[in-house]
């Protein structure tokens, strides 16, 4: 009996294939070879948006450490990765010549790169390698920002997530906004068509970032930004360019992270104010920094304080404290929780590492397929042949790309059954239970016996002469799905988080 090979394994001996049907091309087959390595190797998410939007600092709080450069200088112009390492690096990449390690300097915990000279332009990219935990299975990419005043800047982040000649670099994007723009728009559609391809795949998370900043820094800020991020959820252009949209208020996490208890202390003075001066004092940035307090708190401690939490950060500390918030810990544990930090953390755990695989597959599919459009020769037709199998046979990819399609405007099933089909088809996670939309300690019995309901009544959906053939073909990827549950929670099986689904009619088992 012949094994059926997952997915990746298929996707692996293509590109070795390619390999050796390319192996005098000095172009194709490094190219081929770093796809290769690139299945083994964490998940790229890179973090993109507008200039200032926050994206340095959200990073930093993803990976719990306050490492990436903010705000002004020349690296915020500079695409640097960060991926894990067991102790920290940095090299520089140059757009010509051989990569060189920098050295490593450290102002007040942040890392600080002096190009050694160079101009940013004449840099490809930083490689920062650090010890942390949370960059063990995804590497990140701080991009600089799009649409920014210097065209040369905006179109190096451009050419770098959305290049005309290859498949993107990253695989996945978070992409922060504060408003949305046309710009914004513009650059979600350019990525799709490039990260998507034909297979038409979605894998762009949106964040609504700064979100203390959104009801003007007033204590109920954060409540704005959830109203504010479910609207754009909402939106039927953006619907269709990412999987969905989520306020953080990234300043507060990555403080968080890091708070300090000279700081708390500070926190608890403040809060122990007189009512009037206290509101009087938190006003505005400009009467925290420079109005009288019975406070003995210099003036650089306070713009420190600021910059640290922003006005909105330091009143929600405030409120909390005097809410009975009682040492640093539970303050950097409630503003955590606070910032959404979690639930894009969350997101990420579903959306990005438990598609890790599938994301790879299709960045390397894209390649190949490219390399056999755009550098054609003999003996190559049997490659493309596999490339068709493997598109054709993959359920995963199908998945990925029906997430993306009924979701568009127009796909033209109802509202309810649309979001069914797309929490079967694994849009809110792939473990059974997310699929199903039951609790995590549901018995195996109660996950079959919906997951044949859903069989059931979705077959009957794909095969109503009443359904488009766009909600055919869903109704009956759906119902693939459904199967692929049943299959992994069988007798004897514990329900496995990430489900591979079996062909139908080959013993998996
Ligand atoms: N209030 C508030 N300020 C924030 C937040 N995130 C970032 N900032 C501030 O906004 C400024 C820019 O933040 P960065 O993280 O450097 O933004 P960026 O998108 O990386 O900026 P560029 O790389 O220069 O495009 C800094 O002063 C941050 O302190 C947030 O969630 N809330
Ligand atoms: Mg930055």
């Amino acid at each position: 009996v012949r094994d059926l090979l997952d997915t990746g394994d298929a996707v692996r001996a293509l590109l070795r294939q390619a390999i050796r049907a390319y192996e005098d091309d000095p172009v194709a087959v490094p190219l081929l070879e770093q796809h290769l390595r690139r299945q083994d190797e964490p998940l790229r998410v890179a973090v993109a948006g507008k200039v200032k939007a926050g994206k340095s600092t959200l990073l930093n709080a993803v990976i719990g450490e306050e490492i990436a450069p903010t705000d002004a200088g020349e690296c915020t112009r500079v695409v640097t990765w960060y991926r894990h390492g067991l102790t920290p690096r940095v090299v520089l990449h140059p757009v010509q010549g051989a990569p060189r390690p920098l050295p490593l300097r450290r102002v007040g915990g942040r890392l600080v790169f002096a190009l050694g000279g160079r101009a940013p332009d004449a840099v490809e990219r930083l490689v920062v390698e650090w010890p942390a935990t949370n960059l063990r299975d995804l590497t990140l990419i701080d991009t600089p920002g799009i649409a920014s005043l210097s065209e040369e800047v905006s179109a190096r982040t451009t050419a770098f997530l959305t290049p005309q000649d290859a498949p993107s670099q990253a695989d996945a994007v978070l992409y922060l906004m504060r408003h949305l723009h046309a710009s914004d728009v513009g650059f979600l559609e350019s990525f799709r068509d490039t990260a998507a391809g034909r297979f038409g795949t979605a894998s762009t998370i949106a964040v609504l970032s700064r979100a203390d900043e959104v009801g003007a820094g007033r204590i109920d800020s954060l409540i704005s930004a959830r109203s504010v991020a479910e609207r754009y959820r909402r939106d039927e252009t953006l619907r269709s360019l990412c999987l969905t949209v989520v306020p953080v208020a990234g300043l507060l996490a990555q403080t968080a992270s890091t708070l300090r208890h000279a700081e708390f202390t500070v926190l608890r003075r403040l809060a122990d104010l007189e009512r009037a001066e206290r509101e009087r004092l938190l006003l505005s940035v400009d009467r925290f920094r420079h109005g009288g307090t019975s406070v003995d708190v210099p003036p650089e401690a306070r713009a420190e304080l600021v910059a640290r939490f922003g006005l909105f950060g330091i009143r929600l500390s405030v409120a909390l404290i005097r809410g009975g918030v009682k040492d640093p810990t539970a303050l950097a544990q409630e503003l955590t929780r606070r910032s959404g930090l979690q639930d894009l953390l969350g997101l990420l755990r579903v959306q990005f590492h438990q598609r890790a695989g599938q994301l790879k597959t299709r960045t390397a599919l894209l390649a190949v397929e490219q390399l056999l459009r755009e550098r054609p020769r003999q003996g190559t037709a049997e490659i493309a042949a596999s490339l068709e199998r493997i598109v054709a046979g993959a359920h995963e990819l199908r998945e990925l790309r029906l997430l993306a399609s009924v979701r568009a405007p127009g796909a033209g099933m109802p509202r309810g059954l649309a979001d069914e089909a797309e929490r079967l088809l694994g849009g809110h996670g792939c473990a059974p239970q997310d699929r199903l939309g039951l609790p995590r300690d549901a018995p195996v019995s109660e996950l079959r016996a919906c997951a044949l309901e859903a069989v059931v009544r979705w077959r009957t959906i794909a095969e109503s002469p009443m359904s488009s053939r766009a909600t055919a073909e869903a109704a009956h990827a759906v119902v693939r799905s459904c199967e692929g549950v049943l299959a992994g929670t069988a007798a004897g099986k514990a329900p496995s988080p990430r489900l591979l689904t079996p062909e139908p009619g080959v013993g998996a088992r």
